[in-house]
């Protein structure tokens, strides 16, 4: 349905535990690696690393496209003309970044079609923060400051990671992060610097987006199941704790500096560098992942209907031969 012409059969779990790497090309494989050079498509993979990266990018993807559905629903409603051409321009290039990062996933087996199918079926995972609702201008406003600002963190570290496709999709990502970032902390500064009723309405998002922002980077490195093995192999190249210590590094004084402040009083810079914050409900997180946030059900839906509704535009470019039954003029 979407072309590509792929054969991939996904692994049963008897296949995946019984599969042993040649020890030779494993060390190989690991000395390019430490090397610092990119692994590319036709060169050969530990089979983990291929599962690891298929995991990963199919999920960076979903979330790029399940992300663009919050902000989008404020198209309409965006205030004045130049803000709703901005978030149009900038939904778009969301939905364009999927599009780069499903190519990336592609390269190593997969076919866009079985990623869809496990995105609709729940079987794949996206970012928890687009299960959270948007509901006043003020959240477009934290998610394209704050979510594409974290972002930006955890991809210029992982751009310059090992696998070839999925570092050059980053990089392109990146520079159009940049720009979201800029409008979306502009259009904040707006309501923060604006009429008692705008910066309410500002502070209420950031009470509501702390945690799910503080989620987003993952769970603590104790917690983390694949960062030993990713950053092994230079998939990840900093640690969850240690992309949303940067994160709070950089933007929580850029909140503060405008008078709006964070729920929560155990939010702060220790003398060794490390920020220290309350527990931020890890069991919330985890329903989240698992499909069970305010919002999982009604995005699910969403993109269901969207699936089946465009399907006859996939299946027109797939039968280019098809006369036409209209005529052209
Ligand atoms: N949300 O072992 P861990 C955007 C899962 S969109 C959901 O630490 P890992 C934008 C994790 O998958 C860009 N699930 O995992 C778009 C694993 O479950 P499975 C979003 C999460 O992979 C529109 C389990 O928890 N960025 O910018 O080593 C508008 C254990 O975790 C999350 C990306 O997608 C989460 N937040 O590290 C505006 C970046 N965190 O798979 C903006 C790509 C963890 O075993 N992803 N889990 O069932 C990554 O870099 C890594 O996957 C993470 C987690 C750092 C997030």
């Amino acid at each position: 349905m979407y072309g590509g012409g792929y054969i991939f059969s996904e692994p049963t779990k008897a296949d995946q535990a019984a599969h042993v790497d040649d020890p030779t090309k494993l060390a190989e494989f690991e000395a390019r690696i430490d090397r610092g050079e990119k692994i590319e498509p036709h060169d050969w993979m530990p089979f983990e690393y291929r599962k690891q990266l298929i995991r990963l990018i199919e999920q960076h993807a979903h979330s790029e496209v399940m992300g663009a559905l919050p902000e989008g629903t404020w198209i309409t409603r965006a205030p004045g003309f130049r803000r709703k051409m901005i978030l149009i321009a900038k939904v778009q290039d969301e939905v364009g970044h999927g599009q780069l990062l499903y190519a990336a996933a592609e390269t190593l087996g997969k076919s866009r079609e079985a990623m869809i199918n496990d995105l609709l079926s729940g079987k794949s995972k996206y970012s928890n923060v687009f299960n959270y609702p948007a509901k006043t201008w003020a959240d477009v406003t934290v998610i394209g400051f704050l979510i594409d600002a974290a972002a930006i963190v955890n991809q210029v570290a992982n751009s310059k990671g090992s696998y070839g496709p999925y570092c050059r999709a980053l990089e392109r990502i990146c520079y159009e992060e940049s720009f979201h970032l800029k409008q979306g902390h502009d259009a904040f500064i707006a309501l923060a610097t604006g009429t008692k009723a705008q910066r309410d309405m500002v502070q209420d998002a950031i009470n509501r987006w702390y945690k799910p922002i503080i989620h987003f980077f993952g769970p603590s490195d104790k917690a983390s199941q694949h960062s030993e093995k990713l950053m092994k192999w230079k998939v990840k190249m900093a640690s969850n704790d240690d992309m949303r210590n940067q994160f709070l590094d950089q933007y929580v004084p850029k909140v503060l500096e405008l008078g709006i402040t964070f729920p929560d009083p155990n939010l702060k810079k220790n003398a060794d560098g490390k920020w220290e914050f309350s527990d931020p409900d890890w069991d919330e997180f985890k329903r989240v992942i698992n499909g069970d946030g305010p919002c999982n059900a009604e995005r699910m839906a969403v993109r269901k209907y969207a699936e089946e509704s465009n399907r006859w535009v996939r299946c027109a470019l797939m039968n280019p031969m098809q006369p036409a039954t209209l005529p052209y003029a």
